[in-house]
């Protein structure tokens, strides 16, 4: 725990998986809320990443760690996800508006995950909204597929141009301290 957390009378670490097809951009929301850097190129997720955000949420007198674990999305690596769904407080999907397929699978992933965390709040993430003309999942789409997987909401972000990045996590974090 950092020192700025012991100013607080409540302190949580909370686990976070992010999960999705691989290239919809997880790891690059996850860079972003964490460090605010954007970095083109990426080499392709081996297993998982593993960020950590501090959160003080001084109106609850709470001090939130968020240990956000990026998933690798590739089919291959399916026989190592397990694990990393373990102890999960909260799960994020992410679908890119660009690929339809991406958006298809999303029910995939969800019993995928459920097979080892059930009962957890989760939201789904339409990510690079900055690409409104490759837009193939409308929003009506998008709001329509998370009423009914039961995701708590629906945001629509951009990684590249930082929009609307920190509010998912943050709306996630109250629901979890709930
Ligand atoms: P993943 O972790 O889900 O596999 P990455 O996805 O974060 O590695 O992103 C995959 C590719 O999409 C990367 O491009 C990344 O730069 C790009 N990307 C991620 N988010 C956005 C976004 O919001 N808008 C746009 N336009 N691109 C985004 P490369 O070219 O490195 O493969
Ligand atoms: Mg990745």
């Amino acid at each position: 725990m950092s020192k700025e957390a012991v100013n607080y009378q409540q302190n949580y670490v909370l686990k976070v998986c992010v999960v999705g097809n691989g290239g919809v951009g997880k790891t690059s929301i996850v860079m972003q809320y964490c460090d605010g850097v954007f970095r083109e190129n990426y080499i392709m997720t081996i297993g998982s990443n593993f960020a950590v955000k501090n959160l003080p949420l001084p109106d609850l007198n709470t001090y939130v760690k968020l240990q956000l674990w990026d998933i690798a999305g590739q089919k291959h690596f399916s026989f190592v996800r397990p694990p990393f769904y373990r102890g999960a407080s909260a799960i994020i999907y992410v679908f890119d508006i660009t690929r339809r397929d991406s958006f298809l699978d999303i029910p995939n992933w969800k019993t995928e995950v459920e097979r080892i965390v059930s009962d957890k709040p989760f939201i789904l993430i339409a990510n690079k909204t900055d690409l409104a003309d490759e837009r193939v999942v409308s929003k009506k789409e998008g709001e329509t597929l998370a009423k009914e997987i039961g995701a708590l909401k629906y945001f629509e972000t951009s990684a590249k141009e930082f929009d609307n990045i920190d509010e998912p996590f943050l709306f996630l974090t109250e629901k979890m301290l709930e």
